[in-house]
């Protein structure tokens, strides 16, 4: 009889160990809590989700465990993109700074943090993740720490294949183009990859100059005057002022080798780096760019300023008279030009390009010859920006300009009515997110969502446009299926194993902090680590720390950069809702 009751003893903790297993990885049907794992401004907005809750109130414990809070679980509703039956836990009426976790039955949450700052460590490292992709440099240890590596990447006589060969440039000579970002886990740099890239990091600093030109991250430019975040930026505009064929103006595609180097680090990544055909895409890119830039330069540095505005324009008569030219890899069989097999930022929808390339060039001269190329009543369906898809870009540059009124008015109708969409999503969301679908660098979507938001709530000033942008980055930062905060170097549970050559080839275990990974996708999984060694293939499950998860744990210069804009602008919004008086 006492055996018998010892085994009905032990049954009972194996299931009640097993419902909560709280520190479990991945999302089952198991209960657990997940929070935005670096924290929340104390008098935010603050939610987090159980999965399968055990009980229908949850706690609040600070530090030593003592408990603050407690609050009510909502009613659980189903997600089909997690299979999870999940309830939103809300606290946001609790405003005490401290350190905390959260708790429901056995169940508990990773720590968070309630504080005024609370992304300031964030913004620095998220941003620093370029330094760290610096090509055409060392990185001494004064300012990379324990990730400094030696001299890579010169750049300074890349040879030009067949593809790019034209009237005045012939194929096996070469030229010069150092600087720039590796673009991702991967050495090469590709223009159209870096246009949303540079855009969006130009608008973060736009958009936050206070708080950029008052913050540095110890990079060799920090004791110069300008802001860390303006030195970075101009560190890869430099690189893509050398793809610019100087005799017509169009831009080539990208620096690579053929195929992609082997998991060496970058000293020793010495393959044959080519320049390859150029395109309308890249040079469109290009344009925007170089007139944003040349916006943002106009007071402090004006010559140069005007310098990239020459080249915008030239790239721009490019593209109108090369309206069409889609970029494919080129396949070759001549053993001195190779086929080449690296990232393709393949497009062949130039509207979009030429909508944004055209805004960005009308606003930095005034000339309404470039408006011609902008059609917005024609526009109906602006979607979220990406590498492929840049018209939003434009729509945000058009709401926030001042010198267009009819046209600020009219991109901001635009950007209510993308927003209203993302907006229902949100609402009906049971995660109370706006990701509705998984794709390559799912991550980054979130963060695009959300730099679409904020910028929605700058103009229209509806709050709950900020309140979904808020969730977006409690999204990759721990509010997610798979449980794991996506940035490197912060949150309780975050990714070691990335697909990145330089974290890889170091002989330290944490990858370089600051850097969004890919995301949860679940189309592209038989061709990296094979499908089975995921977890899971339900989408907002579909993800794997995992160096072979090219498609998942890849981490890029386009997916860091939202994360940029997305949390210094949210510190920003935060500093002045909540500004002491
Ligand atoms: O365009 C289609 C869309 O119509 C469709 O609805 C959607 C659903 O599957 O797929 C879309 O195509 C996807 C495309 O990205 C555009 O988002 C492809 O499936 C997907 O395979 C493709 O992934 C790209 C990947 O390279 C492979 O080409 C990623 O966006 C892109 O971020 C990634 O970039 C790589 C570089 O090539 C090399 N350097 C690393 C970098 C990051 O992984
Ligand atoms: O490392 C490459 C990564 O940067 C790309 O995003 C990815 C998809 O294009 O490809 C990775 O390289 C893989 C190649 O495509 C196939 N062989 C294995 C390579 C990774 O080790």
């Amino acid at each position: 009889m006492n055996r018998f009751l010892h085994f009905l003893q032990m049954l009972l903790i194996s299931l009640v160990v097993s419902q909560c297993a709280f520190t479990s990885k991945y999302g089952t049907s198991e209960s657990e809590i997940k929070v935005n794992q670096v924290g929340f401004h104390h008098q935010g907005l603050k939610v987090a989700i159980i999965s399968s809750p055990p009980e229908d109130t949850f706690q609040i414990l600070d530090s030593v465990g003592q408990v603050v809070y407690s609050g009510e679980v909502l009613p659980s509703k189903f997600w089909d993109m997690s299979e999870e039956d999940v309830s939103i836990l809300d606290f946001s009426d609790f405003m005490l700074e401290g350190s905390y976790y959260l708790k429901c039955g056995e169940v508990k949450s990773e720590k968070f943090v309630l504080k005024d700052n609370p992304y300031i460590d964030l913004i620095k490292a998220s941003v620093k993740t370029y330094y760290f992709n610096r090509a055409t440099t060392d990185l001494p240890e004064e300012f990379a720490g324990i990730y400094s590596r030696p001299y890579a990447h010169p750049d300074t006589a890349v040879m030009i294949h067949a593809s790019a060969a034209g009237d005045f440039i012939n194929a096996g000579t070469s030229i010069s183009t150092p600087f720039g970002w590796y673009d991702a886990g991967d050495f090469n740099k590709y223009v159209v990859n870096s246009g949303i890239t540079t855009y969006t990091l130009l608008m973060a600093y736009e958009h936050n100059r206070e708080l950029f030109d008052m913050l540095t991250w110890n990079i060799p430019e920090s004791t110069n005057k300008q802001a860390d975040l303006l030195d970075e930026i101009l560190w890869n505009i430099r690189w893509m002022e050398t793809m610019q064929d100087q005799k017509d103006g169009g831009v080539f595609h990208k620096t690579t080798t053929a195929n992609f180097e082997a998991f060496k680090e970058a000293s020793e990544a010495t393959s044959t780096r080519f320049v390859v055909k150029k395109g309308t895409a890249a040079t469109l890119d290009f344009a925007g760019v170089m007139a944003r830039a040349s916006l943002v330069l106009r007071q402090t540095d004006p010559n140069y300023s005007d310098q990239l505005l020459v080249k915008a324009k030239a790239a721009w008569k490019w593209a109108l008279e090369h309206p069409e030219v889609a970029f494919k890899n080129p396949i070759s069989t001549d053993p001195a030009y190779p086929s080449i097999q690296t990232g393709e930022y393949g497009d062949d929808h130039f509207q979009d390009e030429f909508f944004w390339a055209g805004v960005e060039l009308y606003l930095a001269t005034s000339d309404p010859k470039y408006l011609e190329h902008v059609p917005i009543q024609d526009v109906h369906h602006f979607g979220v920006p990406n590498w492929a898809s840049v018209e939003s870009l434009g729509l945000i540059s058009l709401a926030t300009n001042d010198i267009n009124y009819a046209l600020k008015k009219r991109a901001s109708d635009q950007l209510m009515v993308l927003s209203e969409r993302l907006i229902s999503q949100w609402r009906e969301s049971p995660y109370r997110v706006t990701i509705n679908k998984f794709v390559w660098g799912s991550n980054a979507e979130v963060m695009n969502q959300s730099m679409i938001l904020l910028n929605a709530y700058k103009v229209l000033g509806n709050l709950e446009y900020f309140e979904a942008a808020v969730s977006g980055l409690d999204y990759v930062l721990g509010r997610n299926a798979t449980g794991y905060c996506f940035v490197t170097g912060f949150g309780g549970l975050s990714p070691l194993k990335i697909h990145h050559r330089q974290s890889a080839a170091d002989d330290i275990e944490a990858p370089i902090p600051g850097f969004l990974v890919g995301g949860p996708n679940p189309r592209n999984i038989y061709q990296d680590c094979g499908a089975t060694a995921y977890p899971s293939s339900v989408p907002a499950k579909c993800y794997i720390d995992e160096e072979c998860s090219y498609s998942t744990n890849e981490v890029a210069i386009n997916w860091n950069a939202p994360l940029v804009y997305v949390s210094s602008s949210i510190h920003s919004i935060y500093s002045e809702r909540f500004k002491m008086n």
